[in-house]
């Protein structure tokens, strides 16, 4: 094993007091607890985060609702797009610092957070700064008569709808973050970002790095703290317009439900589920097992998107399953700071604990372990990537989201028992269909109830493509046009002459 030698300017930037960052400024806090970073792939404790007060989710939020209404309504939208534009530089410029302490906080290996942590949230911003210009409404013609001669004309235009609440999971702190700040800063909003109490440290120097691209103070703040008091606190100030959310299905139902109560707040929650990938009886072997290393297994499983139902034609099963034992028993897992590691751990103990427990329910169940399924003997949170063969579709990993490399398979005999299987969840996320035949895919694609359908193609998610889950796995859409939608309100406006 050879491992990175850490940057100085990580070393450095974990010895530092962390907290927040408001109106402009890191920011020690006040608060009585902290929160260890431990990092995964050891165990060991590699700094601590404040937990924010409720007067610093206050100093936030009226932050943010002055920045909104007075330093950034006054920016033009080219400049606003020119600031994302030079943090997207930044990015880049500081790529393997973020990466580094990325790695050490969630366990990804550097190689994805030097690909999708970094650099594709670079590629994200400067997809979001082009829309800044581009925000506008539409010219309409009056339908009611004319009785006296007057004439009446009429448009629409679309105006940021304010303080914005983005609440971050641990599996991608910064890409995630990223996502909801380049969304609300190009429609003119500002915001406050809640990183996840596991994952509290990277966004506090990307912000610091958004200071240096001359975005003005007060319009990106960083709160950290839990889901049990500053996650509500943000949700409930009153200077909150807008919520957007992605993690669980249970904690998305709490804070849509919070964000109800009282004033309405508007919300999109981008959750979870349990993702199907159907694999037709055409494909060689070969390309199977590709398939479903793509759709399962990236970062652990860690991802949203990511496969957990896999469906193949019951006559290739075996073959399938032991191509892929055989696959999957070669990944090289180890430290995420070792370049050739394909697999690092879990990304934190409440997450492997939970991944554990599940494979315990899945032995009580009487599904068939094929490989994996046991911690790894050691410090560290790290499971081998895991093959399960279900008996039925009512089998507890065929149902359960795991979040882990965690693949459940099922053999079907036809294609309309494959369709049913696909829909046969509350969630609906994504879904994948493998095949060379086009006109199957075709035929398929609008009967499998999903926010995103991939052909020969599993977690790929592009800027320009919205994303975001039908039935219980969201409400609401990110990137493409889409997202203009849920950043602004649109305002009619009639003239009469
Ligand atoms: O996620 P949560 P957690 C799954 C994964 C994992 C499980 C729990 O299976 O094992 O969820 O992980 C904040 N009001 N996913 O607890 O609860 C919280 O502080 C306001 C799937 O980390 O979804 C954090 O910032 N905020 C997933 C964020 O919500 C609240 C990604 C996400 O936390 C809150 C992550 C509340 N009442 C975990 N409660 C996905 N599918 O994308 C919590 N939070």
């Amino acid at each position: 094993m050879s491992e990175l030698t850490l940057l100085p300017e990580v070393s450095e930037f974990l010895k530092r007091q962390h907290g927040h960052f408001i109106d402009g400024l890191p920011i020690s806090g006040k608060g009585e607890t902290f929160f260890n970073v431990v990092n995964p792939a050891t165990e060991q404790v590699i700094a601590k985060v404040k937990e924010g007060t409720f007067d610093e989710v206050d100093a936030a939020m009226q932050a943010a609702h002055t920045a909104f209404k007075g330093v950034w309504a006054n920016t033009t939208p080219m400049e606003r797009g020119n600031c994302l534009n030079r943090l997207a530089d930044l990015l880049e410029k500081n790529l393997e610092e973020l990466a580094q302490l990325e790695s050490l906080c969630s366990g990804k290996t550097i190689q994805l957070s030097r690909f999708l942590e970094v650099g594709s949230a670079a590629q994200f911003l400067r997809y979001f700064a082009g829309w800044s210009t581009k925000i506008s409404g539409e010219t309409l013609n009056v339908s009611l008569p004319s009785f006296n001669g007057e004439k009446y004309s009429a448009f629409t235009q679309r105006e940021p709808v304010g303080v914005v609440t983005g609440i971050i999971p641990w599996n991608f702190s910064i890409m995630i973050s990223i996502w909801k700040l380049a969304a609300a800063l190009t429609c003119g909003c500002t915001i406050v970002l809640k990183p996840s109490e596991f994952t509290p440290l990277t966004m506090l120097r990307v912000v610091e790095l958004a200071k240096e691209a001359g975005i003005p103070d007060g319009v990106i703040n960083i709160i950290n703290g839990g889901g049990r008091e500053v996650g509500p606190a943000l949700i409930h100030h009153p200077l909150c317009s807008k919520v957007t959310f992605t993690g669980s299905v249970p904690t998305g139902l709490a804070v849509g439900r919070s964000a109800m109560e009282g004033k309405l707040t508007r919300v999109t929650l981008e959750l979870g589920g349990k993702n199907g990938a159907a694999f037709l009886a055409d494909l060689p072997v070969e390309k199977i097992v590709n398939g479903i290393i793509e759709a399962g297994y990236l970062n652990q499983g860690q991802i949203c998107a990511a496969a957990e139902r896999f469906y193949i034609p019951s006559k290739l099963m075996d073959e399938v399953l032991e191509q892929l034992k055989a696959r999957l028993s070669a990944i090289k897992i180890g430290s995420p700071l070792d370049e050739t590691t394909e697999m690092g751990p879990l990304a934190n103990k409440a997450h492997y604990e939970k991944i554990l427990a599940l494979f315990d329910k899945a032995r009580e169940d009487g599904s068939e372990i094929i490989y994996g399924g046991t911690p790894i003997a050691g410090a560290g949170y790290f499971v081998p990537p895991t093959i399960i063969r279900a008996n039925s579709p009512d089998d507890i990993l065929m149902k359960e989201e795991t979040f882990g490399p965690v693949g459940t398979f099922l053999g079907y005999d036809d294609e309309e028992e494959l369709i049913a299987l696909m829909n046969s969840t509350p969630f609906g996320l994504a879904a994948s269909v493998w095949t060379n035949d086009l006109s199957k895919a075709m035929r398929m694609i609008s009967r499998i109830e999903a926010g995103t359908v991939w052909v020969n193609m599993h977690t790929f998610l592009d800027p320009a493509v919205p994303f975001g889950g039908t039935k219980s796995s969201g409400i609401g859409r990110e990137f493409g046009s889409a997202f203009i939608e849920y950043y602004t309100e649109l305002k009619s406006v009639m003239v009469r002459y």
